[in-house]
């Protein structure tokens, strides 16, 4: 049966832009579906640039202005995957379009934002999504699935962390490619939205929704020449950020996230612990699940370190035999595959832009908290 063509529109050609095209490219050669998606349109500002990028990645045609992307009728999905300041203007053209959007993280600048692209996407009804793709790892959807069947049963504790350590010099500018998460403007904030928003979504899916939290944050380096205007300007974002927070199910957590952490890169890493077992995960083993149950018999009873890579666990029977892991760039794939599978079967997959939101609530309480030093309540999406 011929499938029905998504036609896509990409927005940004960055670090992100490769990984969603790398995805769209994959997955129907991984994963069935009615759906099949076509690469029919990038847009960027740089003309050469975008023309390469096309070229490369077999888009088959390129746009230089956002707004004439939205406007085509031969595209079904807007994905967004450009600075965080330019999400919520482009989600809410493109739902007026009646696009499909698929959205990077952070959804939006602030609460107020989100909170219109939530209203426009389900005034407009169309599909919708969050790049969170750390959920789909298949070690954290194999978490998921632990907590769902009660292995770990009452949940006492959730520890998570993010750290890097690429703005330790001082030298480094704010603004521009990459370098635009070091300009608030462009960001919104600094770790609490860039990398605890990660840490943030994963811990809402797993383990419910936070009641109230309490943060501290810091700016180590509080001026940097910005590349825009070649002026030294005040650094605005966050280098750092720790907060305490209660879940609605009584659990406490302790979250924290910064860039100077020297010797780390990408260090997500989360631990749960429940009445009758625990669980750790670390992104830079991500194919690895540690799992410890206290039921098990007290001779053999230990740390799992469940290598995740058997068709019985999740999505690996669509990859190659068991034995052989997958890595960072899978989580994408992953996505796009619950997107597709989302259409076909009219459950759309999630995060949607109402989880996206949840998660910017959190983001925003802990930003309050750091700015009062008081324990800040959590609304809820
Ligand atoms: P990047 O700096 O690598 O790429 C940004 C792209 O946006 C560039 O191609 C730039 O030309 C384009 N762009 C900027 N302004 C534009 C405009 N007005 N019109 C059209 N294109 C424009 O940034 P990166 O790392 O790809 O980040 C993009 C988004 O993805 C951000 O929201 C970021 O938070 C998110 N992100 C998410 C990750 C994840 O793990 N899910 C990982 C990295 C980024
Ligand atoms: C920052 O370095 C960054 O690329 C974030 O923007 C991403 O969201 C995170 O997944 C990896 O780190």
């Amino acid at each position: 049966m011929a499938k029905k063509p998504l036609r896509i529109g990409l927005i940004g050609y960055g670090f992100m832009g490769r990984a969603h095209s790398n995805a769209y490219a994959k997955v129907g050669h991984f994963f069935d579906s009615e759906h099949e998606c076509v690469l029919q349109a990038v847009c960027a500002r740089d003309e050469a640039k975008v023309k390469d990028f096309a070229a490369r990645w077999g888009y088959q045609s390129i746009e230089t202005d956002w707004r004439q992307l939205v406007a085509r009728p031969d595209i079904d999905l807007i994905d967004i995957a450009v600075p965080n300041n330019l999400h919520a203007e482009i989600a809410l053209a493109a739902a007026k379009a009646g696009k499909m959007i698929l959205c990077e993280k952070p959804l939006a600048m602030n609460p107020l934002e989100a909170e219109k692209m939530v209203e426009a996407i389900e005034a407009a009804n169309v599909p919708n999504m969050v790049w969170y793709n750390y959920r789909r790892c298949p070690a954290v959807t194999l978490a998921k699935q632990l907590i769902d069947e009660g292995r770990l049963g009452r949940i006492f504790h959730y520890r998570a962390k993010f750290l890097q350590d690429w703005t330790i010099n001082p030298e480094l500018p704010q603004g521009g490619a990459g370098l635009w998460r070091l300009d608030a403007a462009a960001a919104g904030s600094g770790v609490t939205g860039d990398l605890l928003a990660h840490c943030i979504d994963t811990a809402l899916w797993l383990n419910g929704p936070i009641h109230s939290v309490t943060a501290m944050t810091e700016t180590f380096i509080k001026e940097r020449k910005h590349n825009a205007s070649g002026k030294v300007e005040k650094v605005g974002i966050d280098d750092a950020c720790a907060f305490l927070a209660r879940f609605d199910n009584g659990s406490l957590a302790t979250f924290e996230s910064t860039r100077y952490a020297r010797g780390h890169k990408a260090l997500y890493t989360f631990e749960i612990n429940g009445e009758n077992a625990s669980i750790s995960w670390d992104l830079h083993d991500l194919h690895r699940l540690q799992y410890f149950d206290h039921r098990d018999q007290g001779l053999v009873r230990g740390w799992r370190n469940i290598h995740v890579s058997d068709g019985d666990q999740p999505y690996l029977k669509n990859w190659w035999v068991p034995g052989l892991q997958i890595g960072y760039e899978h989580s994408f794939v992953h996505q796009v595959a619950d997107f597709l599978k989302g259409l076909d079967t009219g459950t759309p997959a999630r995060p949607n832009f109402r989880d996206g939101l949840a998660t910017d609530y959190v983001v925003d309480a802990v930003l309050n908290s750091a700015r009062s030093s008081q324990w800040v309540d959590v609304k809820h999406a």
